[in-house]
């Protein structure tokens, strides 16, 4: 490549490395790694680096790991060029509270205040009536919610995963969630990443027929152009109402009451008598119908054609919340048409079942959903521990898996690895998870750090309408980009990027959705796997 001949040979995290944890790189020139200290000292050596073919960018890579290093910067020297890195106690707090805050910049139906947004304002957005796409004569208020992504779509399953994913990194990694972000609700008593995850779900709420069904998604018939919120003044709809909505929600808000019972016994009940509504017309609704947009309208689809991972979250949450023993019964017989235990996004969440079975149910959730479901997460975990170490930069996706949104999967992985240690005690997966924070953070193929705000060289033009059309240069910060996509491109990138490796799929272009967007459950699992080594950093 080309374009891969002028980026610097040793990739780094350009966030930095923690004084706690192994301190690896990636060497695309053989030879002797020397790494010297701020006085130009040489404090560590590592001779016969031989980078191998990566198959997933067509680069030959080596990773190599200095070992622990004391805090303070460093020079690396390898194969005639150097590139500094620097090493601190607790590197990625300051990344992991970007990516949270990052949530509060997608708020929609507020202002954005500069005394939270600093440069970033704007005034309230989508803060008209919606209609009912199917009798356009009835409106609604059902403001709130975050933008779902580049574009100013709220849509429910995509939101409940995100919420989940926020309110698991806060139950699991607590530590590495705790800082306050100076959000609106900063200092009311509870931590902001539930203040955060809380204005989602006031708005998930508000998206709960009366009959129990939740509607699928809040958009309007087609995306707006790239203009600020407050000037996309289209009629917004409530689209029909979805299975797949419905059992998201009704999962979420059955962990939502656990996370914020405590805090506010009030809003907590309300979110289980939202949750229980869900689960009974679910029941009186069983005939599955995946969710198509209506003719005309081109928003977001989010078409998930399976609904059973969502109905077994939703089971295994409920009977976390409830003792019920048929939710226990659900949740098993959906297990026992199989899932795909480490996959925790939009589409299938079956991960976010076994988390609740594994680390909320435990031994309660019995033999099946305990003792058989943790060996099945188990082996796969140590399956996508392997599909790491096949890579040259470590990343765990094979090669042929770089599709839209390929970070979801690459921090998915990392989140069930982390998941492993927890479960396990075993550590041998640790640096791998490590490898694929740094991927996130400009250890890639493409030299990159795919957080905004973040690093040497951050993703400037990520596919984001509010980034775009605000005249600052800088893109709004503390957003993740969905990364590299070979296998779902536009037929314009197609064009553009031919032969392209998939690792090396993507393009820093405002218009390159297929690459360059962001979306709220891309940050959200980057959360996870930030706060879990921000906690570990303590
Ligand atoms: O994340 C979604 C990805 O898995 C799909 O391949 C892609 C194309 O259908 O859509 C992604 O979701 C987008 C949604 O449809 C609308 N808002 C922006 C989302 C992120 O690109
Ligand atoms: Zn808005």
């Amino acid at each position: 490549m080309i374009m891969n001949e002028k980026l610097p040979s040793i990739r780094i995290d350009q966030t930095g490395y923690a004084s706690g944890l192994p301190v690896q790189v990636a060497a695309l020139k053989g030879g002797t790694l020397n790494v010297f200290d701020a006085e130009g000292k040489l404090v560590k050596k590592i001779d016969g680096v031989t980078p191998v073919f990566d198959q997933a960018s067509e680069d030959k890579v080596c990773i190599c790991d200095i070992g622990i290093l004391y805090e303070g910067d460093y020079m690396l020297e390898c194969g005639g060029e150097t590139r500094k890195i620097s090493v601190k106690k607790d590197p990625w707090q300051s990344v992991t509270n970007a990516l949270i805050k990052g949530l509060y910049f997608q708020r929609c139906g507020c202002e954005l205040k500069e005394k939270y947004a600093g440069r970033f304002t704007h005034p309230a957005c989508h803060i008209a009536p919606a209609a009912l796409w199917e009798d356009k004569n009835v409106k609604l208020t059902v403001t709130g919610g975050w933008h779902d992504a580049g574009d100013y779509g709220k849509y429910v399953g995509p939101g409940a995963v995100t919420a989940a994913h926020m309110i698991y990194a806060y139950m699991l990694c607590h530590k590495g969630c705790e800082d306050r972000i100076n959000i609106p609700e900063s200092g009311n008593g509870a931590p902001d990443i539930l203040n955060e995850a809380r204005y989602e779900i006031e708005w998930l709420l508000k998206m709960q027929r009366e009959d129990g069904a939740f509607y699928h998604k809040l958009t309007k018939a087609q995306f707006a152009p790239f203009i600020m919120p407050q000037d996309d003044l289209m009629q917004e709809y409530l689209m029909p109402v979805s299975h797949c909505a419905t059992a998201a929600a009704c999962a979420l808000l059955a962990l939502a009451y656990r996370a914020y019972a405590k805090i506010d016994p009030v809003f907590a009940f309300k979110l289980i008598s939202a949750s229980v509504r869900a689960a009974e017309w679910l029941d009186a609704n069983p005939g599955f119908v995946p969710f198509s947009n209506p003719e005309g309208v081109r928003t977001g689809q989010y078409g998930d054609g399976n609904v059973n991972d969502e109905l077994f979250w939703a089971s295994c949450e409920l009977f976390a919340s409830t003792g019920e023993t048929k939710y226990l019964k659900a949740a098993e017989k959906y297990y026992s048409q199989g899932l795909n235990l480490t996959e925790y996004g939009w589409s299938d969440v079956s991960g976010l079942g076994a988390v609740c079975c594994l680390f909320v149910l435990k031994e309660k959730a019995g033999e099946i959903l305990y003792d058989r479901l943790k060996e099945e997460y188990t082996e796969k975990c140590r399956r996508i521990g392997a599909i790491s170490k096949s890579s040259g930069y470590g990343t765990a996706l094979a090669p042929d898996k770089y599709s839209w949104g390929s970070i979801l999967h690459i921090m998915g992985n990392a989140m069930s690895m982390i998941l492993y240690e927890m479960l396990t005690g075993d550590t041998s997966l640790r640096n791998a998870v490590l490898l694929q924070w740094h991927y996130a953070l400009g250890l890639n193929a493409l030299d990159t750090c795919f957080v905004t705000g973040f690093g040497e060289r951050p993703v400037m033009n990520i596919h984001h309408r509010p980034s775009g059309a605000d005249g600052i240069t800088d893109p709004v910060p503390g957003l993740i980009s969905g990364g590299p996509n070979k296998y779902h491109p536009y037929p314009q990138t197609r064009e553009r990027l031919a032969d392209t490796p998939p690792a090396k799929y993507f393009l820093d272009e405002t218009m390159s959705a297929d690459t360059n967007e962001i979306a709220i459950y891309w940050n959200s699992p980057a959360i996870f796997v930030g706060a879990f080594f921000a906690a570990l950093c303590k």
